[in-house]
């Protein structure tokens, strides 16, 4: 689809003349400072106006780098990497790979031939997957027989997925070739430094020209390799992603400098993640005791690399195996015993038909999304709320189901997305895991403080439904239960629940106040808040 596709704000601007100069603001990215003159840097929110054709083309059905194709397109990974060339202090790899999935073991290791097909499977039955990735449960680029060799025969068979890696950069400088050479086009390279003082208390050894090298000399030679590695792929044209894992204490700051070293070499994504660390996973940092970050720590982090490298805030941290929408897995569908039994039948022509009509839906997520910001800024016609501070910003929670829209029970939502509103703005900035409410037709009330607590600092939760107990338990949490706007869009939703609720503040009957912080639990995949 051309960028022209999308309706922009300077089109709904016309005859609104009463909100111009806030919707300017609007139109330039204003929830961010700017990258460069005029540029917008919404992270991964970006859309089309946002970036040259090209690269929106290789970004619009990505789920990981636009934010907003991740309401709509699945990944899927095919865990056929097991090895690793270095040991990172937050991983055990009887676990999953940190750098790109959540603590747990994957389910089947894969050989190619395996990979393929079952690709061709999911693909046959999901018609929105649009990205294969590779991401361990090793290093991918630490199997590179497995790895190309399973690229190569999806390129040819599949030539409508795109193709996507994930890497600690140690082999990368001496793979770019042939990452060119399938058209892998997007590449993940986890950066934890710039600085080996930093990187000898992550990675303990490496291996490397045959041999295992420790300390300050390992640290040195691995960032070596992924600054090469970056700077050639970003001169090659492949658009790449860094993620860094935030652990407090060791690197929390340093990531902002981490974060200005990567922009500066062309990456188009920074994705920083918090650590993962129990002492169950049997990792360096999980035995000593090292802490992930609270949800304002890493927000706080977050917040400080705005205006440098673009920001990824809705990363799932993903299994090596995953399959369907970021924050749902559907991997157990597609076991090989199942996907022997299956009728595959890869009908390009079927899926191409599908995503249109799925860029139809994302279009008309668009509209209402900027027309529900034009409508903000005009407070809805409503009540005056001249007198009202234009500064206060909220977070709501929001269920949903996919598809861009409040389309879920209270009872049957395992994450909430969350949003931060300000006026006429609607910003993605993290999702919460929550344990289910709602257990084969009835309310657990024991969940219900751990999901309290996960969504704390929100003023409101926006739901298709919600019982009436814990509807009264938001309430007495000081959280606003929300079902007025059940199938909307979530921006045009949730801009409409923030009008009325700075109409209400001008009328008196609500007094606004800051919320406490939310809950995180250790090792429970809350990105951020
Ligand atoms: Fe997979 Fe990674 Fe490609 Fe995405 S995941 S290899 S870029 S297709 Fe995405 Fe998952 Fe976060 Fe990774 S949400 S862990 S960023
Ligand atoms: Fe584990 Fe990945 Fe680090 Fe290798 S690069 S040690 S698989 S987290």
């Amino acid at each position: 689809m051309s960028s022209t596709a999308f309706v922009s704000i300077g089109d709904l601007r016309k005859g609104r003349q009463a909100v111009s100069a806030v919707l300017q603001t609007v139109a330039s990215g204003g929830c961010s400072t700017s990258a460069g003159a005029g540029k917008a840097s919404c992270g991964s929110s970006d859309g089309p106006d946002d970036m040259p054709a090209e690269i929106w083309e290789k970004v619009k059905n990505h789920p990981c780098y636009s934010e907003e194709a991740h309401h709509h397109y699945a990944r899927m990974h095919v865990a056929v990497a097991p090895a690793c060339n270095i040991q990172c202090n937050y991983c055990n790899r009887k676990y999953d790979c940190s750098n790109e999935s959540r603590p747990g073991v994957v389910s089947q290791k894969l050989t190619p031939d395996q990979a393929v097909k079952k690709v061709l499977a999911v693909a046959s039955e999901i018609p929105q997957m649009t990205v294969l990735g590779i991401a361990g449960p090793g290093d991918a680029l630490a199997n590179p027989a497995k790895t190309f060799e399973t690229f190569r025969r999806l390129q040819a068979q599949a030539p409508d997925i795109k193709l996507c890696l994930s890497t600690n950069g140690l082999a990368l400088p001496q793979m770019v070739d042939e990452i060119c050479r399938y058209n892998i086009d997007h590449v993940t390279i986890t950066i934890n430094m710039v600085d080996p003082a930093v990187g000898e208390k992550i990675y303990p050894w490496i291996f490397w020209d045959h041999r295992r090298v420790t300390g300050r000399e390992a640290a040195e030679i691995l960032h070596r390799q992924q600054m090469r590695g970056l700077e050639m792929l970003s001169a090659r044209g492949v658009l790449t992603k860094i993620n860094s894992v935030l652990i407090p204490g060791v690197n929390d700051e340093h990531l902002i400098e981490v974060n200005r070293e990567v922009k500066k070499r062309g990456a188009f994504l920074h994705n920083i993640m918090p650590l993962i660390s129990e002492a169950e996973h049997g990792t360096h940092f999980g035995l000593i005791g090292q802490r992930g970050p609270t949800a304002r720590e890493l927000k706080a982090v977050q917040d400080a690399c705005m205006g440098g490298a673009n920001l990824m805030r809705h990363c799932r941290q993903c299994r090596a195996d995953a399959v369907g929408l970021l924050g749902e897995d559907r991997s157990e569908e597609f076991t090989l015993d199942k996907i022997a039994a299956m009728e595959v039948v890869y009908d390009l022509d079927k899926r191409r038909s599908y995503q249109q009509q799925v860029e139809a839906e994302r279009q008309q997520q668009h509209v209402a999304k900027v027309e529900a910001q034009v409508a903000a800024l005009e407070d809805g016609g409503g009540a005056r709320t001249d007198d009202v501070d234009p500064g206060i910003k909220v977070l709501v929670a929001v269920a949903t189901e996919g598809h861009g829209k409040v389309n879920q029970h209270f009872g049957h939502a395992t994450e909430f997305q969350i949003y931060e509103l300000s006026r006429g703005q609607a910003t993605f900035v993290g999702h919460r895991r929550v344990d289910l409410y709602c257990q084969g037709g009835y309310g657990e009330d024991e969940q219900l403080p751990s999901i309290l607590g996960a969504i704390n600092d929100c003023h409101a939760v926006l739901v298709s439904k919600i019982g009436a107990c814990p509807r009264d338990e938001l309430k007495a949490a000081g959280i606003e239960p929300v079902d007025a706007y059940a199938h909307e869009f979530i921006e045009k939703a949730a801009l409409a629940w923030f009008t009325s609720y700075r109409e209400r503040i001008a009328r008196g009957e609500v007094t606004h106040q800051p919320r406490g912080d939310a809950q995180i639990r250790q090792g429970a995949y809350i990105a951020a808040a």
